[in-house]
C-alpha cells in the first residue's frame, strides 16, 4: 500500500491525514541533552557517582564527554529525528573557557553562550533545568536541608537558572520550561516529614522570587513518589507539588514524569485532570520499568494513551509541554535517544489520525458497543504509510534506514572515544 491508499483509508473514518501531518510538523518536542553522556554533564568530576535517586546502567562505548561531542551527537539526532525540537539542557551543561569554572551557584548566561549558538545555527528553542544532583553541595539534601548554608547554595543555584532561562528565551525568541526537580528525601523512615518540606517550600518560594516574565519563562515543579537511596521519603512528592503549583499558578506550573507515580497510576489520565484546573502542564515522557528506570520510550500503550490525551485535551496548542527523559547507557546512545523521539513523534501521529469527535459523540451519546469496536479496528489502519510520509516531508530517513547510519557514526566517530 502507497501513502494515497493509506490516506483514503483514514478519509474513510473521517480523518484528513494530510492536516495530521501538518499539525504534527508545528508541535515542539524537547529533546534531552542528557541522553548522550548518562546525565554527567561538564562541571563535575565524570569518575564521582550520580546521586539524587538518578542512576544509568551500562557502559556501552561512546559517551560524549565534551561539549563538542555532545553537540555532534546531538546533530546525528536531530538528522533522524523529523517534527520541531527544541533542545533541554541542565545547568551541569555549562560550558566554561579553558581554565574557568563556575560553581552552580555562580552560573551566568554566558556560560550558555555556546548552547545559545548552536541552538540559533538550527532554529532550536530551549528548555532548561537547574542541576540539584550529583555535586557535593548535596548534603545530601538541597532545597530542603536542615542546613541554612546548603540551602543558600541551591537556592542561589536556583535564582542563577532562572536568570540562564531569561536569557535563553530572550536569544532564542521562545519561551523556556524551567524545570525544579531535587532528589532530596530519605533512605529510610524520617523523624520529621513537615520540616524538610515546608523548607523545600520555602526555597522554591524564594527562587521564585527572582524576577521574570511568565510569558517567556515557565517554571515548573516536577514531583516524584521515590528514588534509588530515597526509597522511604520524598520531599517534593505528588501532592507537595501539584499544590506548590496550583496555589502558585500565577508563577509557575507542574510537571509529570510518568516515572515517578506508582506503577498502575498512569499519567495519561492526570492530564485531563490536571488541564480542568491548570491552563499549562508539562511532560517528561519516559518508561519506567518497575521503578523510575528510565528506559528509552517505546510506541506502547501508555505512551500512545498519553499522547492521545495531549491531542484531544488541546494540548498541541502549547498548553502541555512536551519534553523526554530517558537515558540508557546499555546500547547505542544516538540510537537510544532517536527511537525514543521517533516513537513520541509516532504517537502524536497516531492521536492525530483519531476521529477524535465521532469517538466522543460515541461515548456522549451512551453507544459504547460503537466505541469499542471502531477504536479496536482503527488499530490496524496503515498508520505505516502515513508514517513514511512524514518522515518523507520532514526530510527524514523512514524506518528500517536509520540504523545503518548510526552504525557507521559509530565505527568512525563514537569507537574513537575511548
Ligand atoms: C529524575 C527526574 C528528572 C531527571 C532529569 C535529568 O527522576 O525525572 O527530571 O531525570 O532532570
Ligand atoms: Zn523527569
Amino acid at each position: 500500500m502507497n501513502y494515497q491508499a493509506a490516506k483514503e483509508r483514514y478519509a474513510a473514518i473521517g480523518v484528513d491525514a494530510e492536516q495530521a501531518i501538518r499539525a504534527l510538523g508545528e508541535v515542539p518536542v524537547a529533546l534531552h541533552c542528557w541522553q548522550g553522556d548518562d546525565v554527567r554533564g561538564f562541571d563535575t568530576d565524570p569518575t564521582k557517582p550520580l546521586t539524587g535517586g538518578i542512576q544509568t546502567t551500562g557502559s556501552y562505548p561512546g559517551r560524549a564527554r565534551t561539549p563538542e561531542e555532545l553537540m555532534e551527537d546531538i546533530d546525528q539526532v536531530l538528522a533522524l529525528c523529523p517534527g520541531k525540537k527544541k533542545l533541554n539542557l541542565h545547568a551541569s551543561y555549562a560550558i566554561f573557557e579553558p581554565g574557568e569554572w563556575a560553581d552552580r551557584d555562580k552560573l551566568e548566561p554566558k556560560h550558555f553562550a555556546g548552547w545559545v549558538e548552536f541552538c540559533k545555527a538550527r532554529g532550536l528553542g530551549a528548555d532548561f533545568n537547574p542541576t540539584f544532583f550529583s555535586h557535593e553541595k548535596c548534603d545530601p539534601l538541597t532545597l530542603s536541608s536542615p542546613n541554612q548554608e546548603t540551602r543558600r547554595f541551591w537556592i542561589d543555584h536556583g535564582k542563577a537558572c532562572i536568570r540562564v532561562s531569561r536569557y535563553l528565551a530572550q536569544e532564542l525568541g521562545q519561551e523556556c520550561v524551567m524545570n525544579i526537580w531535587t532528589g532530596d528525601g530519605f533512605k529510610d523512615i524520617p523523624a520529621d516529614r513537615l520540616g524538610p518540606r515546608q523548607r523545600y517550600k520555602e526555597a522554591i518560594d524564594e527562587i521564585l522570587s527572582e524576577p521574570y516574565d511568565f510569558n517567556q519563562v515557565k517554571p515548573c515543579v516536577e514531583s516524584k513518589v521515590f528514588g534509588i537511596g530515597v526509597e522511604a521519603f520524598t520531599a517534593g512528592s505528588g501532592e507537595f507539588s501539584l499544590l506548590y503549583a496550583a496555589i502558585n499558578k500565577d508563577k509557575c506550573i507542574p510537571l509529570m514524569d510518568n516515572g515517578h507515580y506508582h506503577p498502575t497510576e498512569v499519567v495519561s489520565d492526570k492530564i485531563p485532570a490536571l488541564l480542568c484546573f491548570f491552563p499549562e502542564i508539562a511532560l517528561h515522557i519516559t518508561r519506567p520499568i518497575r521503578w523510575d528506570s528510565d528506559h528509552v520510550v517505546l510506541l506502547d500503550d501508555e505512551t500512545r494513551e498519553i499522547c492521545r490525551e495531549i491531542v484531544r485535551c488541546g494540548g498541541l496548542s502549547g498548553s502541555v509541554k512536551i519534553a523526554l527523559d530517558y537515558f540508557d547507557a546499555s546500547v547505542n546512545r544516538i540510537a537510544a535517544w532517536t527511537v525514543g523521539f521517533r516513537n513520541v513523534e509516532k504517537a502524536l501521529l497516531l492521536a492525530l489520525l483519531t476521529p477524535a469527535e465521532k469517538l466522543k459523540a460515541h461515548q456522549d451519546g451512551g453507544d459504547f458497543t460503537a466505541l469499542l469496536v471502531e477504536q479496536e479496528e482503527q488499530k490496524t489502519l496503515p498508520f505505516g504509510e502515513i508514517w513514511a510520509e512524514y518522515c518523507r516531508r520532514q526530510g527524514v530517513p523512514e524506518d528500517g534506514q536509520w540504523l545503518e547510519k548510526v552504525k557507521d557514526y559509530e565505527k568512525n566517530v563514537l569507537s574513537g572515544r575511548k
